[in-house]
């Protein structure tokens, strides 16, 4: 995670150079700095579900840092519908919170009520995921994860456990929720790495698992009933592994052993998993973005989004399986 010393150089770095364009700065009802400093802020915040272990601490790492920084958090859970995250917005709006932050599921489809809270005056912080829009006004930044990063460092992390293997190497991959944005980062970044420098390695069975442990084990289960080869399971989250190493088993493999795995998020059964060797390798994608997003929130409410870098990006680690039982006590998540 971005520590804060780093956090303020870079706000301090875009105010230097000028700036970034803000909703805050250009809507009245929410730039009247120093008056509105002073007041508790009403956040409004839809996460996206309650699908993995990495969710759960990045829901509770949201409530714990309102509550410490003195936020009043309305919170909804959409359960990975983008319908019923637009309705938290709109209802979000109609409340008149002061900002509204939202995870989204996926990437596309927010334009209309991403307008509607710009025309309200109610800035918008992006948390987590991203979002393809033509007009960048419509958010004022994102704090979460570079995913395609995770996915190159996931395919260094293959060749180190492949220890500079040459022939061909049967790869299954389970995606996260189709037009999620670490779904569609994560499959990129591994196959620009792959595409570059590994042509031995071959995507022979890649599906979406919806970044749940059921989804996980139901598509490994069907991946190996076709495909009875399947040497390496790139899958894009651990709960997704952790479903697949059932499947692996009930199939009469050895997880980690006939089937290598390397995943991402690295959360506390994750790394529990590693440490039995059923994991090889895990790419870190730290859940806890609470603290960072209620600095945001108080920045853009005091009139001073447009100080904020467009992307408040977060730190993380990798880990292979022989590192995994000295770095669990110290797992925050
Ligand atoms: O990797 C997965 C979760 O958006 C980074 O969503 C997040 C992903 C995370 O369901 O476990």
């Amino acid at each position: 995670m971005i520590d804060r010393r780093r956090f303020l150089a870079i706000t301090a770095a875009t105010a230097a150079a000028g700036g970034l364009a803000a909703c805050a700065k250009k809507n009245p009802g929410t730039t009247t700095g120093s008056d509105n400093a002073s007041k508790p802020i009403t956040l409004g915040f839809s996460q996206v579900g309650s699908e993995s272990g990495w969710r759960a601490a990045n829901t509770q790492s949201v409530k714990d840092a309102a509550k410490a920084a003195g936020i009043n958090l309305k919170f909804s859970d959409a359960q990975q519908k983008q319908e019923n995250q637009i309705s938290a917005i709109r209802s979000y709006i109609a409340q008149k919170v002061d900002v509204i932050s939202f995870s989204p599921v996926v990437v596309t489809g927010w334009d209309t009520v991403l307008k509607e809270a710009k025309a309200a005056g109610i800035p918008v912080i992006l948390t987590d995921r991203s979002v393809e829009t033509s007009d960048p006004s419509l958010y004022v930044t994102l704090v979460g994860s570079d995913f395609e990063n995770e996915g190159e460092r996931a395919a260094h992390m293959l060749e180190k456990i492949l220890g500079g293997r040459k022939s061909t190497v049967k790869i299954a991959q389970l995606e996260g929720t189709t037009g999620a944005a670490p779904a569609i980062e994560r499959a990129k970044g591994f196959a620009k790495i792959m595409q570059a420098s590994d042509p031995n390695w071959k995507i022979i069975a890649s599906q979406s698992g919806d970044f749940t442990r059921a989804g996980g084990k139901q598509v490994m289960s069907a991946f190996l009933q076709a495909h009875s080869d399947i040497e390496v399971l790139f899958s894009h989250n651990d709960d997704m592994a952790l479903g697949a190493i059932q499947a692996i088993q009930a199939a009469g493999k050895t997880p980690g052993k006939d089937i290598q795995i390397v995943s991402v998020d690295g959360t506390h059964d994750g790394f529990v998993a590693m440490t039995k060797h059923q994991i090889n390798g895990i790419v870190e994608c730290n859940p806890l973005l609470g603290p960072q997003l209620m600095d945001a929130a108080k920045t853009v409410h005091a009139g001073k989004g447009s100080t904020l870098p467009r992307w408040i990006k977060t730190q993380e680690g990798d880990f292979m399986a022989d590192q995994a039982a000295a770095a669990l006590p110290n797992r925050k998540y």
